[in-house]
């Protein structure tokens, strides 16, 4: 198959012409051919790290935090810097890549707890079943937090709906966040290793009787938590929820990268003669930061740092895997990350004491739950040899939403005007031959009602609503450019050119940009326009 061409870029849309000085990517490059045919059916494995931000990754600016071999796979691939998850938090943003449609417009695409049902409709299209129905052999190992199930769950039989419904081959999962119960793996339908003689009960509202916690036993814990993460104990770590039984199922934190890239491994083995889509999400950095004591100390920021390392480390792995069987020139691999930074999110791990002012948004204001550019914007490091030119750094406008069209394009597939509704075909741009990324780039705090709009180089927070739960301290306040409060009622313009870290509201000064842009806001969230924005 040779490269289609691009089928719904083309966005005609008023802003345009005010915006084309600033829509002009800014990017370098040291490409020099310009190879536009594209191998059909490479293998592709999307690494999806949990809260490592912009300015975490050495290729993006980090000193303190060592990453040789994320930095290898930009130099030898491209790093966009302009690429953005869809919102600030997990499980909306991983709904986005899956469904190709922005997290606000399903009201339950919110934070899960561990024992919500399947937010995603098994009977829709996703982009699993994109690449299954194309003949592709599917896996998820890692970080799930989009659900299972369709109500209460019971952890001792089969539980279902979950990935495999939605069109993985295999799945091996952390169900929800590994600051949550149930702290067990999902193997399929089942609970990995568990004994039926020790059942597994899981609540979210109440404890069982006699169990500890955080709150009544804090002589069993590594270290203190926030009243909400002062559930079940497990590893000497309090979670959010409360569980009981399930002994011999209970994962050991510590093992847990390990525990991945094994079964990584395994995968890419079984498959190495037919295509294969690996979605590979793991759970660094994300609280309770345990890496495997080889990584302990490799930064000198403490347990976040060193968990940032492990995840790092695995990329490298990955890599070597690829290359032992000698399939590296046919697989497309990326990584990313599902939200911008935090350093406190519950637990007194030391992530700020050991900060030493670590910019972990990079130049960018926020970081996870905020909608400001330290919240979306995240590295986005995509590696193809031979057909993404060695040492690209674009600067053009991508989200992770537009994976679902991008992929639909190479692989051939013709989207229905229903499917991937936000999606864009933006391949070319994922693969560094066209630097002409998205008009415009919707951001979502934590909610739905703390949303952000970038278009060229202009960026809109309308009304911003932060959650109450929000802390302001958890964005480092070793880093005063995180701090993310802002007024509510006040409409919020930035020119992030001259003002990357959002510093100065100039809404006053230029009342018709705010015009322009909340009308184009307005647009996108009003679902009876999603045809009109997207060109179809
Ligand atoms: C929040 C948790 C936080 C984290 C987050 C999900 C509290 C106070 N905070 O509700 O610790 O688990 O959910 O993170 O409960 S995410 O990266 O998966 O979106
Ligand atoms: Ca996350």
């Amino acid at each position: 198959m040779m490269y289609n061409k691009l089928t719904r870029k083309s966005i005609s849309n008023r802003l345009i012409p005010l915006f084309s000085v600033m829509a002009i990517a800014l990017f370098m490059f040291t490409a020099c051919s310009d190879d536009t045919s594209i191998p059909d059916r490479p293998n592709v494995i999307i690494i999806y790290a949990d809260d490592i931000g912009f300015g975490d990754v050495g290729a993006y600016g980090s000193e303190l935090i060592s990453t040789p071999y994320m930095d290898e796979m930009a130099r030898t691939g491209m790093m966009m810097t302009s690429s953005y998850a869809t919102a600030s938090t997990c499980t909306p943003s991983r709904y986005s890549i899956l469904t190709g449609e922005y997290a606000f417009r399903n009201e339950r695409a919110q934070i899960l707890d561990g024992d919500a049902p399947l937010l995603i409709d098994p009977d829709g299209f996703n982009i699993v079943r994109m690449f299954q129905e194309t003949g592709y052999r599917t896996s998820i190992i890692g970080k799930w937090h989009l659900g299972l199930g369709e109500g209460e769950i019971d952890w001792n039989t089969a539980i279902k709906p979950g990935p495999l419904e939605l069109g993985f081959d295999e799945s091996f999962i952390v169900p929800t966040t590994t600051d949550r119960v149930p702290t067990v793996y999902v193997n399929g339908h089942y609970v990995e290793n568990l004994d039926p003689d020790d059942p597994l009960f899981v609540n979210y509202r109440e404890n069982f009787e006699g169990e500890p916690t955080g709150l009544t036993h804090p002589e069993l814990l590594r270290y203190l938590a926030d009243n909400q993460h002062s559930g079940s104990i497990h590893d000497g770590v309090s979670r959010i929820g409360f569980q009981k039984g399930g002994a011999s199922a209970m994962w050991d934190d510590e093992e847990m990268s390990m525990k991945f890239l094994e079964l990584a491994e395994e995968f890419i083995n079984e498959n190495k003669e037919n295509p294969f889509f690996l979605f590979f999400p793991l759970h660094q950095n994300h609280v309770p930061r345990m890496p495997n004591e080889k990584f302990l100390g490799s930064s000198i920021t403490g347990l976040r740092g060193d968990h940032t390392v492990e995840f790092d480390w695995t990329v490298g792995q990955i890599f070597r895997i690829l290359d032992e069987l000698g399939i590296r020139e046919n697989t497309l691999v990326i990584v990313s990350s599902d939200n911008g930074p935090i350093f406190d999110d519950g637990y007194d791990d030391g992530a700020i004491e050991n900060a030493h002012g670590h910019p972990a948004s990079g130049p960018f204001r926020g970081g996870k739950y905020t909608a400001f550019e330290g919240a979306t914007r995240v590295p986005f490091i995509v590696n193809w040899p031979g057909v993404v030119q060695p040492g690209i750094v674009s600067d053009a406008k991508f989200s992770q939403v537009d994976l679902m069209a991008s992929f639909a394009s190479l692989l051939g597939v013709e989207l229905s005007d229903e499917e991937g509704i936000d999606s864009l075909d933006l391949l070319e741009v994922m693969l560094g031959k066209s630097f002409d990324g998205r008009p415009h780039i919707l951001q979502q705090g934590a909610g739905t009602e703390h949303l952000g709009l970038r278009v060229g180089d202009w960026k809109l927070i309308p009304n911003p609503r932060v959650p109450n739960w929000v802390n302001p301290k958890h964005n480092a306040r070793e880093n005063p450019i995180s701090t993310p409060m802002l007024n509510r009622n006040t409409i919020y313009l930035f020119n992030l050119a001259d003002d990357p870290g959002e510093t100065t509201n100039i809404a006053e000064q230029h009342p018709e940009v705010v015009e322009e842009m909340m009308a184009l806001y307005d647009r996108i969230l009003s679902e009876n326009d999603i045809t009109i924005l997207n060109g179809r």
